[in-house]
């Protein structure tokens, strides 16, 4: 997928650097997806500050992943990381329906950050390759997506596999450039 993604990452132009976070709780994926990108190196924070945050620069991009805490006392830390963002993806993990509830409150504190107001939304459904996974549109109505203001897509994709991820960046690169 290295041609095609890099092909896409280049519709990220213009003077200004673009800020992606990605978030999601434990276990969805995110490290995975970000590795997957093959877009140089993960630099791991040290996780003094309570969550361990990776980044990856490419070209004026610039992604920064970490775990949604379920506890709320964490909020205070990880909004530090919101200032400037450009665009969120938020992962879940289609196969765990029991905490489908965690996924749609964690998301519920993305989208009420005052920082991240109107930022276009990605949502990775992952871990579709698994049989136990439910569709996209079974997490759509999970998560309440259609309630949105604010542009959102939703894609189902493999980090494993690496399916569904060219299109769901291609999606973002749109929003953030129209
Ligand atoms: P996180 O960074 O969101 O916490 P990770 O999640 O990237 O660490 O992934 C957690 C586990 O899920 C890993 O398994 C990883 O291999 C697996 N995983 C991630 N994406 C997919 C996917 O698309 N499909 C499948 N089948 N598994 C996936 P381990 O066993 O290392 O804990
Ligand atoms: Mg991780």
């Amino acid at each position: 997928m290295g041609a095609i993604l890099s092909s896409i990452l280049s519709l990220f132009k213009g003077p200004d650097p673009y800020r992606i976070v990605m978030v999601g709780l434990d276990g969805v994926g995110k490290t995975t997806i970000l590795y997957s990108l093959k877009l140089g190196k993960v630099v791991q924070t040290i996780p003094t500050i309570g969550f361990n945050v990776e980044t990856v620069e490419y070209k004026n991009i610039s992604f920064t992943v970490w775990d949604l805490p379920s506890q709320c006392k964490m909020r205070p830390l990880w909004r530090h990381y919101f200032p400037g963002t450009t665009a969120a993806i938020f992962v879940v993990d289609s196969t765990d329906k029991e905490r489908l509830p965690e996924s749609r409150e964690a998301l519920q504190y993305v989208l009420d950050e005052p920082e991240l107001d109107n930022c276009p939304l990605l949502i990775m459904a992952n871990k579709q390759d698994l049989p136990e996974a439910v569709s996209p549109s079974s997490i759509t109505e999970a998560l309440q997506l259609e309630r949105l203001k604010r542009p959102w897509f939703i894609q189902g994709t493999s980090a494993l596999e690496s399916t569904g991820i060219c299109e769901a960046l291609d999606w973002l690169a749109k929003a953030v450039t129209e």
